[in-house]
Order: C-alpha cells, then structure tokens, then sequence
C-alpha cells in the first residue's frame, strides 16, 4: 500500500461510521479537498459516507474553519426541522470521529471530515435542464435569506480577501512577473485582455466604502457542483462546499453562478466557440435567485447583478491564469494546460458578457421592477 492509501484508510477508520469499511475511492469533480466516497457494510446493509482530506495549503486555519462548518449545518438542521424538512438529506451533516471529534488529524498531520452521503441527487457540471438552474437560484437567493440571521461575528473569515478582486490582480501581477514556469510569453493576448479591465474591479469595494453594498453572510463559492438536485423531484436539495462561508457579497453569490452555470460549455472546455452566456439561463436564474432572496436586495445590490457576474468570471479567469503561470499548485488539474483552458473559457465568457450588457441590464430590471425591496 501507498502512503497516501494508508492515510485514507487510516482516516476512513477513524470516524464513527456504521459497520466495516468496504471501499473508499476517489469521488465528484472539485479543485480543491480530496474526495472520497466511504462504503461500509452492516448486517449485509450498505452505509455511505463522504470522506475529504481538507485541503491546508488552502485553508490555513481548520479548526476556524470546521467552526464554521458546524455553526452553519447546526443552524441550518435546526430550521430545516421547524420547517418539517429532511435534515438528513437538506444540509451536510458532519460524522463525529470515533472520539467525537468533528474532524480528524491523521498520523502524518493531514486534515480529515466526513460528511453522511446525499444519495439519489446530483451535482451537475453542466445545466441540462433550465429548470434546475432556475431551482439552484431560489436554493442559493433563500440560503443567503436563511443566513441573515447567522451571527455573522461568529465565523472565521477562512481565505482572507477571497473575493477582494483588486488583491486577486495584485497576485496576478506577481504571478506575471514571477513566471516561474516560463508561461507568460504564450499568454499574453489573455494577459492583456485582463488588465484592460483592472479599472473595473474595484466598484463593488468602492460602493462598499460607500455604504451602498452591504456584507452578507454568503456561501462565495456558488457553482452549480456545489449544489445538489433531488433526482427524483427535480428540486435543489442540498448547498454543500462550505468551506467558504464568510461575509461577502450577495452579487458575487449570485454572479459565480451566472459564470458557472449560465455558460453554455463546460468550465474547462477547449473548444471556445461552444462557449456563451445562455440569456435564457441568465434570465432564469436571475428569477429564481429573486425568489429565494424575498425581495430582501437593496437597489444597488440589484443594479449590480450584471456586474457581480462579469467580476466573478473576470475574477475566476484571472485565477486559473495565476495559477497556471504558478506552475498549477492550487487548482486540482488533470491534464497539461488545464488551468490555461479554464483561464480562456473564463475570458471568453467575459467578453460575451460585454457584447450582451445591454440585454443583461433590462433582463435584471425586470425583475427588480417586479419585486418588493426592503431596506
Ligand atoms: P471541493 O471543495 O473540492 O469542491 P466539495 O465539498 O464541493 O469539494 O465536494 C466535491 C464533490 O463531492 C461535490 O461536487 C459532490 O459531487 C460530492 N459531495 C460532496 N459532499 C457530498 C455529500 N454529502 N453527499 C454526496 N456527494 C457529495
Ligand atoms: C474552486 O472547491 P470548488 O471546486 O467548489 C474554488 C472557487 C472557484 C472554483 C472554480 C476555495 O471551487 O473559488 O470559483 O474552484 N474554491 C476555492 O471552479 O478556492
Ligand atoms: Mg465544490
């Protein structure tokens, strides 16, 4: 066995599960934890489990951040009761360790949680149907509403600057000058392209300053994998991936679904001309997302849909670009060149934004014309 086998098992075995272990292998299509999926077997009886080794050169802080998982799953079970829910199947919910710990450290020091197996749903990579994006916008717009009342002071703010978009081109830019692998030469046309838009990152953390865009508790990570659909009610289930809960904006909640969901390629598509933005997805996701908030977005937080989805895919773009010139140390990759075509899938989307600004704005207007604001 390899080291990193011996690891998983030694993990596998450490949280409080039913019965044996009968598998555990690599599971779902996330850059970040590694993921497995844990049989065990009782009395002839399957159990399955979710079991992540967290991923530390990420998230630096664990213990800050399985507070956090706590908090919010609690708190999250606790309304799901009231509302004669699943609690179950409609948030994660942490498997304690043998010990009744909610998390593990392996003998080697790596970070370990399990998680109870969502069965019969599905994280999708693509939109099949509109009505499941529509479905993801009400869950992630009445997910943000739930968390309202989240005490905010609570959580620990797990990636520092993680949506601070003006950050993210500094550390572009010194990716840029870095270039340790050599890249930047074959790159310069997306270079380029991202610093003709430098001028536009700030807005959100100047309306801020401003007192015109409030922080939300938000999920920051709102692509359509990270949400699970009910396959046999066609429903949005469960939000999952929470590692990132922190304050932030409810636009780049909403605009990093646009960017994942509202394209019509994949993330990583190579073939550049299947990719655009979907105005039909774009204008259902807006109503869904609409729905699910209650109308609780105050003007400017509306008037900037459009904008909190370019800034996400500029933003996501300008990441996978960093990374790529890094030498791939922080997205999960599987072939050569991976980060590079998730870079030009984002760049590309980008501009087909620009081209449809208009048709975005009145789509949004729409909506905001439809709904009662508060605040
Ligand atoms: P990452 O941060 O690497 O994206 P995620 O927490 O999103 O990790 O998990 C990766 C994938 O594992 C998800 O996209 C989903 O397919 C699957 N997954 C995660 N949690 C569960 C769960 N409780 N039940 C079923 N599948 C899950
Ligand atoms: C990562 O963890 P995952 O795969 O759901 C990343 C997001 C990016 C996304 C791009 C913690 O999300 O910020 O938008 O990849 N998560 C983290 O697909 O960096
Ligand atoms: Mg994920």
């Amino acid at each position: 066995m390899n080291n990193s086998v011996e690891r998983k098992m030694e993990a596998a075995n450490a949280f409080a599960v039913k019965g044996q272990v009968k598998s555990c292998e690599p599971y779902g299509s996330g850059h970040i934890n590694h993921t497995f999926r844990l049989l065990c077997e009782e009395n002839g009886q399957e159990y399955a489990y979710i079991l992540q080794q967290m991923n530390q050169e990420v998230f630096k802080d664990i213990e800050g951040l399985m507070k956090n998982v706590k908090g919010v799953t609690s708190f999250l079970r606790r309304q799901i009761i009231e509302n004669q829910g699943d609690p179950d199947r409609e948030t994660l919910n942490l498997v304690p360790t043998k010990s009744g710990k909610d998390y593990y450290q392996d003998s080697q020091g790596y970070f370990w949680r399990a998680y109870l197996f969502i069965s019969q749903a599905t994280c999708y990579n693509l939109v099949e149907k509109p009505e499941d994006f529509y479905q993801s916008g009400k869950a992630f717009g009445r997910f943000q509403c739930l968390l309202a009342d989240f005490p905010a002071d609570e959580l620990t703010e797990t990636i520092p600057n993680f949506h601070n978009t003006p950050s993210r081109f500094r550390d572009f830019e010194r990716a840029v000058e870095a270039d340790v692998m050599g890249r930047a030469s074959q790159v310069q046309e997306e270079i380029r392209f991202i610093r003709e838009r430098e001028k536009e990152m700030g807005l959100a953390l100047s309306l801020q300053s401003q007192g015109k865009l409030p922080l939300r508790v938000s999920h920051n990570d709102t692509k359509l994998n990270n949400i699970m659909i009910d396959d046999a009610t066609g429903q949005a289930l469960c939000i999952i991936d929470l590692d990132t809960i922190m304050p932030g904006f409810s636009i780049f909640d909403y605009g990093d679904s646009i960017r994942f969901g509202a394209n019509t390629a994949e993330e990583d598509e190579q073939d550049l001309s299947k990719v655009s933005l979907s105005l039909p997805l774009f204008e259902i996701y807006t109503k869904g997302f609409w729905e699910g908030c209650e109308g609780r977005l105050t003007e400017t937080e509306m008037e900037m849909l459009p904008y909190g989805a370019k800034m996400m895919t500029l933003e996501c773009g300008m990441r996978f670009l960093a990374d790529y010139l890094a030498g791939d140390v922080y997205f999960h990759v599987s072939r050569d060149g991976h980060n590079l075509d998730r870079c030009r899938t984002q760049l590309a989307l980008v501009a087909d934004m620009e081209r449809k600004w208009e048709e975005m704005g009145q789509i949004v207007k729409k909506y905001a014309a439809i709904h009662p604001q508060c605040q």
